[in-house]
């Protein structure tokens, strides 16, 4: 139970209102060991858990800093980051995505654009660290379990993809679809999630300067369990809007099936923007712990309305009834 022994070991009191959807993988598999799926080992729980392994010093990127996207706040630190990770085809505990990504291999690697465009194509990951210059944004990153990060991403705007393949008319969303390859994702074979990972945008969304094409994390590649070699962060929205290590970009007319809303829609709707007044309907989403802020007296934070960037993506949802379409 990732979160939940988590924070149990950091002394936190924790509702039964506040159990996630991680708690409830947790009951599946046990569920799945108790059918005699499960090795001894697994059995242990977490104390015969091994802990996380930091992640190896990667090859270093070269990014300038942007100034206009750039969060004034303390950064989280790089062990935080590489070792507290949600990336489920790898595990559902925080600690599986260190202990496990090593399998993925990034390298080739490439990107099919497909669907409503006018330059469809296979892009090399090269191609794309190319495409356009790479910028170094501080964001904060929300989870929808109720926790953030504050992460130096290295990019750039997912806007100058979209501009040089040429969206057609047809173009009203734009899906993202990450690698799903059992042979080096351990995490597929327990059937947490409908395979692939996959989630969407609508085209303004996707053309936002925000949304960020992103390759890497202090000042170096993407390290694996963080979504290497390419993933989409889209800071206004919770966590799991920002695929990992996509294979795919389709252009579509409707609006695509998404794996965690396809999961639960009630509780994962198909915007997910961050709302401190829209609750789950499982827990609030009125406060944030800060990862790093450890401790049983670190104070939660308010959580903000689109995480805080509602300057500049308000004006995308004008006239739309948030509580309706969360
Ligand atoms: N393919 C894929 N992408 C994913 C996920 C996942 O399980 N698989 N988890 C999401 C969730 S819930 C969050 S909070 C962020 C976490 O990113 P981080 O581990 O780099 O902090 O990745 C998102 N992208
Ligand atoms: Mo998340």
């Amino acid at each position: 139970m990732p979160k939940d022994w988590d924070r149990r070991l950091r002394g936190e009191h924790i509702a039964a209102s506040e159990i996630t959807p991680q708690a409830i993988f947790a009951d599946r598999r046990r569920l799945l060991r108790l059918a005699g799926a499960a090795t001894a080992a697994s059995l242990l729980g977490p104390a015969g858990r091994a802990s996380a392994a930091p992640a190896p010093s990667g090859a270093k990127l070269a990014a300038t800093p942007n100034p206009q996207f750039r969060l004034n706040e303390k950064q989280t630190s790089f062990e935080d980051i590489t070792t507290y990770n949600n990336f489920y085809e790898f595990g559902t505990d925080k600690s599986d995505p260190s202990r496990h990504a090593n399998t993925l291999v990034t390298r080739p690697w490439q990107v099919s654009v497909e669907g409503a465009v006018q330059k469809p194509g296979v892009y090399d990951i090269d191609q794309l660290l190319k495409l356009a210059p790479l910028q170094e944004r501080v964001y904060r990153l929300r989870c929808v379990e109720g926790w953030s990060m504050v992460v130096p991403w290295i990019g750039y705007s997912l806007a100058e993809l979209i501009r040089r393949v040429g969206p057609t008319g047809n173009a009203k969303y734009v899906q993202f679809v990450s690698l799903a390859d059992p042979k080096q994702m351990p995490g597929l074979s327990t059937p947490v999630l409908d395979w692939p990972y996959r989630e969407a945008l609508r085209m303004d969304e996707a053309m936002n300067p925000l949304t960020l094409l992103t390759f890497g994390l202090y000042g170096q590649v993407l390290p694996k369990q963080d979504g290497a070699p390419v993933r989409i962060i889209v800071p206004w929205k919770y966590g799991f809007k920002s695929a990992k290590s996509i294979v795919k970009i389709r252009f579509v007319e409707a609006q695509p099936a998404t794996s965690w809303n396809t999961y639960a829609p009630s509780e994962y709707g198909f915007y997910s923007n961050v709302n401190p007044d829209v609750d789950h309907p499982r827990w609030s989403q009125a406060t944030e712990r800060r990862i790093g802020e450890g401790g049983f007296f670190a104070p939660k934070r308010k959580t903000l309305p689109f995480n805080g960037y509602g300057d500049q993506v308000a004006s995308l949802y004008r006239g739309m009834d948030l509580r309706k379409q969360f």
